[in-house]
């Protein structure tokens, strides 16, 4: 059962908000990171918020415990309903997020391995299940996982069991919906949909393909 989240990873605001806007009935959450948020401002969060989905903060927070508190504390108190945060930090920094992200209510992600070719060159090699491993341990709510490589999600599901796994690479990053669908919670999608020539018309595709996973 898996959720489709769009990443809305545009500069201009009102167009933000219309792709948003025409393409919500076929999705399940919004994800917001630096690209919109430097651009538009943290009050975009506000003007996305009448559309009714969870807003995730994309900010793939790595600092010290104090400053990944104060971080996330203004991402709740802007209006987020989550948080994804990087694992490679250490347990204190990823407590920080978690314990802010619940205390508002919110939850919490923790990246465990990229989705981009150069993340071999640290994520694999046992760091990413060593990172899923401290998200369990830190109560966060799931990880983020790459869609560009099933079999590492399978990897990692064995680490997190029934915590979510969102996995973010499909589409022009070369990750296959289909595939992936069966694998996690949550699959996050970009330029594919607020790139197509029609996003609402993507975006209803993609969610039909879910809605199928879904009662298969
Ligand atoms: O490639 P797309 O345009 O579908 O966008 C993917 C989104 O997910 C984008 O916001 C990117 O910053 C985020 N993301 C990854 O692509 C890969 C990761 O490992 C983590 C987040």
């Amino acid at each position: 059962m898996a959720d489709l989240i769009l990443a809305l990873d545009l500069l201009d605001p009102m167009y933000a908000r219309e792709v948003a806007e025409s393409c919500a009935a076929s999705l399940d959450a919004i994800k917001l990171g630096y690209p919109l948020i430097l651009s538009a401002g943290l009050g975009v969060v506000k003007d996305l918020a009448d559309l009714g989905l969870p807003l995730i903060a994309d900010f793939k927070v790595a600092d010290i415990p104090n400053t990944n508190g104060l971080i996330a504390n203004q991402v709740f108190s802007a209006g987020f309903d989550a948080i994804i945060c990087h694992g490679f930090t250490g347990r204190d920094a990823v407590e920080a997020c978690v314990d802010a992200a619940h205390a508002y209510g919110g939850e919490c992600f923790v990246v465990a391995e990229m989705s981009h070719p150069g993340a071999l060159s640290f994520f694999s090699r046992g760091v990413a299940e060593q990172i899923a491993t401290l998200a369990v341990e830190c109560r966060a709510d799931g990880i983020i996982a790459p869609a560009t490589r099933p079999e590492r999600i399978r990897a990692l599901r064995s680490v997190v069991r029934s915590r979510k796994i969102y996995s973010p690479g499909i589409g022009t990053q070369g990750g296959d919906l289909r595939s992936v669908l069966p694998l996690v919670e949550g699959v996050i999608v970009g330029r594919t949909i607020y790139g197509a020539a029609d996003p609402a018309k993507e975006a209803a595709v993609m969610a039909a393909i879910v809605n199928d996973e879904r009662s298969s």
